[in-house]
């Protein structure tokens, strides 16, 4: 893709130093954040370098061409905000995996939660032998997703079965069936979460037929709306197409993003949450926080829905909450998750004991770190920065998000026409540059960063320097 010449960047910011905090102010668990990664760029071949290339050659003839990868540098390592490929070049990684390694990638305190968990027992399943792991998963979920009420959780392996047993449990408890989702909506790739997620290509296409029963509605987009709309008048106009179209007595939940995640980082017009609770609450309709993206302190608070005081029935939760291992939960009041009958619920994986570990030490972080004030130092650092940006380049349509799930919608100068190529241009070019930064989008414009919430305050704005640049070499 690029030049070999070895473009070195070192810096020297303290090891997993959350932005805003001065080195030595850096707790003992920071101090150590890490992994052993030098939290640095460097560039040491082309990229992809020839090890990646040998590899992506075994990989074409083995791995199903369906399986893609944003940037086919192969992984020898990674720690704190820094993965090194196999060809031993560095990069600074400002999407943590699509926001999991939040709490760092191989944070040591998950890396020895998980090996001391292995090195006890692997799996027994959930379902047939227990174990404390699980329950204290449970208990740390009722704790600190939102509202104060007595709350029940299930676990499970990835975000899409996390939303497949919401909707099981809302139509349980409602005894009705329609599910009603919003525009720019992503999912999940389950045969429901496929139904339930918006855009087509390349999530859907020629994958039908979808579940039934599963009904958009228009979201809250305001740099897209054709006349500005409160988030009231938002919420309206998405609660009338339901009930005239649907009808409310029908609907057993509603799935809502807090902010939108695949389909652009859209942030609700404020308002809109909270009126959309309030008219789920008046027709007995479940309101279904799918936090799977924003969960975990991402947007500068525990839970996205914290921001507006929010209290959804259900939420989802993945990704972020065990630092890299696969898990996800469903979490919702007791009356309505104990509505399923015993032995409705379950799985073999569900709740692995190392996946449990890894989420009990992720969640330590979470809390004893503050990552939320972490997440809103690298707003108060990045926003603001993008903002200056955008007066300079004129393909910048907004600068949005909250905490550290940012985004950078792109389109042609003058106008809201979406640019997915000049978007992947510029994604393109911070990758030649040693800097992983992703997209996402329902029209494929909106560079978003998603840093692991630990990076150090100089790699992140090394990386930020990186994406300035690239975004104003448009040609
Ligand atoms: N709900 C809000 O963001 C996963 C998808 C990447 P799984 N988003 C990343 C891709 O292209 O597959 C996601 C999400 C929200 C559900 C999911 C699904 O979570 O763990 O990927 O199943």
């Amino acid at each position: 893709m690029t030049h070999g010449s070895a473009t070195t960047h070192r810096t020297d910011a303290g090891p997993g130093r959350a932005p805003g905090t001065a080195p030595e102010s850096a707790s003992p668990a920071a101090a150590d954040a890490d992994g052993g990664v030098p939290q640095r760029r460097l560039l040491r071949t082309e990229i992809p370098g020839p090890r990646s290339r040998a590899l992506a050659e075994r990989r074409a003839a083995v791995v199903a061409a369906g399986v893609a990868s944003t940037l086919p540098v192969y992984v020898e390592r990674a720690g704190g905000g820094v993965i090194v490929d196999v060809d031993g070049n560095s990069f600074i990684d400002l999407g943590s995996g699509i926001a999991v390694t939040s709490v760092g990638n191989a944070a040591p305190a998950v890396t020895r939660a998980v090996q001391e968990q292995v090195a006890r027992f692997t799996h027994t399943c959930f379902m047939v032998t227990p174990y404390e792991e699980y329950v204290a998963v449970c208990e740390a979920l009722a704790r600190l997703t939102p509202g104060d009420h007595a709350k029940r959780s299930v676990l499970v392996n990835s975000g899409a079965e996390a939303v497949e047993n919401a909707v099981k449990i809302a139509r349980r408890a409602t005894g009705r069936d329609a599910v009603v989702v919003l525009d720019h909506a992503y999912h999940g790739r389950t045969n429901l979460t496929m139904a339930m997620t918006a855009k087509a290509m390349p999530y859907k296409t020629g994958f039908g037929p979808f579940a039934g029963e599963v009904y958009r509605v228009p979201a809250s987009y305001p740099l897209r709306e054709p006349v500005p709309l409160t988030g009231e008048e938002a919420a309206r106009r998405a609660t009338t197409v339901i009930e005239k179209q649907v009808g409310a007595d029908q609907v057993a939940c509603v799935v809502v993003e807090p902010v939108q995640g695949e389909g652009g980082f859209i942030v609700p017009a404020p308002g809109f949450l909270p009126a959309l609770e309030r008219w789920c609450r008046e027709h007995g309709v479940l309101l279904v926080a799918d936090e799977i993206q924003t969960g975990f302190a991402r947007t500068g608070a525990m839970f996205a829905c914290d921001h507006e005081g929010v209290v959804p029935d259900l939420v989802t939760t993945a990704k972020g909450i065990a630092g890299g291992l696969p898990l996800a939960a469903v979490t919702g009041r007791a009356e309505l998750m104990d509505a399923v009958h015993g032995g409705g619920l379950g799985g073999t994986y569900g709740g692995n004991p190392a996946a449990c570990a890894a989420a009990l030490a992720a969640i330590d972080l979470y809390e004893r770190e503050d990552l939320a004030a972490a997440a809103r130092r690298i707003e108060a650092l990045v926003v603001p920065r993008l903002r200056a940006l955008a007066e300079r380049a004129p393909q910048i349509a907004e600068v949005r998000g909250r905490g550290a799930m940012l985004a950078v919608e792109i389109t042609r100068p003058g106008g809201l026409e979406p640019d997915p190529a000049e978007t992947a241009r510029i994604a393109r070019a911070c990758a030649a540059e040693g800097v992983l930064v992703l997209t996402c989008g329902t029209y494929g414009n909106v560079l978003r960063l998603l840093p692991p919430l630990v990076i150090g305050e100089d790699l992140l704005l090394e990386g930020l320097e990186v994406l300035e640049r690239a975004i104003l070499a448009a040609g």
